[in-house]
């Protein structure tokens, strides 16, 4: 049983935030072990809500009135948390977005489309979520470039030495996730930038899955692009950030156009853009969510990611323990450096079916191929159970989950 004594997280003060995690599913307590799915989210965040369409209401940018200025100060003040979050030097270089998958679409028809042509080379790897995969696909198919793939090992953690040697000169951009949602491999993207530096490429970090288990830092890692998403993140869903280099956000052309994104519009002369991060954000953005994404990235930073990191990797660690005495389990996703998921297939038993049993006892896991069918099908198989650990869950829960799953597993055998 891994040790949980010497971390001082306060689990039962922290778990009273969540409202969710008091009711009861089947007439059992709900264990809720979906976070890479989505996390549920703090009171505090819910409250935003209550607060911001209950007083201050209003379109931003726009108006003079005072719930315009409120609105815009809430919104804009998010950017600055973000800024914060992600150590990032310009709160200029955070763009709003739906989430990680619009955010990488963005860099993809933005960036992407000037900057790409026949001949050139992205690489990506075969731990990518399919939102890593399919806009590069889509582009590739009109602009001509190649996609080439960094594999991995049986472990799924990612072979470097073949990532190194997969540059050329016509190298423009590498593509990779920071954390693996199918298997939690935790990717080295430091080490990564520096190689695609060193050969004049440049890197963009899909960090769905990272920004709520660890502590960011777009500077010390030398990304050129980052993306999560608010509903990962204890956050909202319909919200998400992309961060950029400002010279390369500078130098980018609009993707989308609409209101906010202009500086000026004539019908005889061309249209002007705004400034960055606005020449990005046409339209009304999702400004509840945004202001909601602030208040979690806060309740985030009260506990501390290091300490929220400690914690789910103690409970990684007692969920592989418990696990290992299941016969027939076998874990997909043994890497060295991983983060709380728990990826697995039993013999015997259709991960669909322990999804839905296990759920009759309360127990929510994912299962099916996780949007990374790239991966999956390379292990041979087309879907796996997956357990996710968040700050709320308890090494009580996990015993949950291993009983139920041992019974289960038993049912079905
Ligand atoms: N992964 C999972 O269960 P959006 O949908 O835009 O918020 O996030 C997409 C995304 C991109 N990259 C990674 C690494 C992700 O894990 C996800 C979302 C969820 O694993 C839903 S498929």
């Amino acid at each position: 049983m891994a040790d949980f004594s010497d971390l001082t997280l306060d689990v039962a003060k922290l778990r009273r935030d969540f409202p969710i995690l008091d009711r009861e599913v089947h007439g059992k307590p709900l264990v809720y072990l979906d976070n890479a799915a989505t996390s549920q989210t703090p009171r505090q965040v819910i409250e935003v809500f209550d607060d911001y369409y209950g007083r201050y209401n209003a379109n931003i940018h726009r108006g003079l009135h005072t719930l315009a200025d409120e609105a815009t100060a809430a919104f804009e003040g998010t950017r600055e948390t973000v800024r914060a979050f992600l150590n990032a030097a310009d709160h200029r270089e955070i763009v709003f977005t739906r989430g990680t998958t619009e955010a990488i679409n963005l860099v993809a028809n933005s960036w992407g489309r000037a900057n790409l042509k026949a001949g050139d080379e992205v690489l990506i790897s075969r731990l990518e979520h399919h939102s890593n995969i399919v806009p590069w696909q889509l582009l590739a198919g009109e602009l001509g470039f190649t996609i080439k793939v960094i594999p991995v090992d049986e472990r799924g953690a990612l072979d470097l030495a073949a990532y190194r040697d997969l540059f050329t000169e016509r190298t423009k951009l590498v593509a990779v996730n920071h954390i693996s949602n199918a298997f939690g491999t935790v990717n080295p993207v430091a080490e990564m930038a520096r190689v695609a530096h060193e050969h004049g490429a440049r890197i963009l970090v899909d960090g769905a899955q990272a920004a709520p288990h660890q502590a960011i830092d777009v500077q010390a890692i030398g990304a050129d692009f980052y993306a999560f998403s608010g509903h990962k993140v204890y956050g909202p869903t319909g919200v998400g950030v992309l961060y950029g280099r400002a010279e390369l956000l500078e130098a980018m052309p609009p993707w989308q156009g609409g209101g906010e994104m202009i500086k000026t519009v004539s019908l005889e002369a061309p249209t002007t853009f705004a400034d960055i991060p606005h020449k990005f954000e046409a339209g009304t953005p999702a400004i509840a969510e945004v202001i909601a994404l602030g208040r979690a990235l806060q309740w985030v930073g009260d506990i501390g990611l290091p300490l929220i990191g400690a914690w789910e990797a103690r409970l990684l660690e007692h969920a592989t323990e418990g696990v290992a005495g299941i016969e027939g389990l076998r874990i997909l996703g043994t890497a060295p450096e991983k983060a709380g998921v728990l990826s697995f297939v039993v013999d015997g038993a259709h991960s669909q079916d322990i999804g839905l049993l296990i759920d009759q006892l309360g127990v929510a896991i994912r299962t099916g191929h996780h949007c990374a069918q790239p991966l999956l099908s390379w292990f041979g198989v087309d879907a796996t159970c997956r357990a996710s650990f968040a700050a709320y869950n308890t090494p009580e829960e996990i015993d949950v989950f291993i009983e139920g799953l041992d019974r289960v597993v038993g049912m079905l055998r």
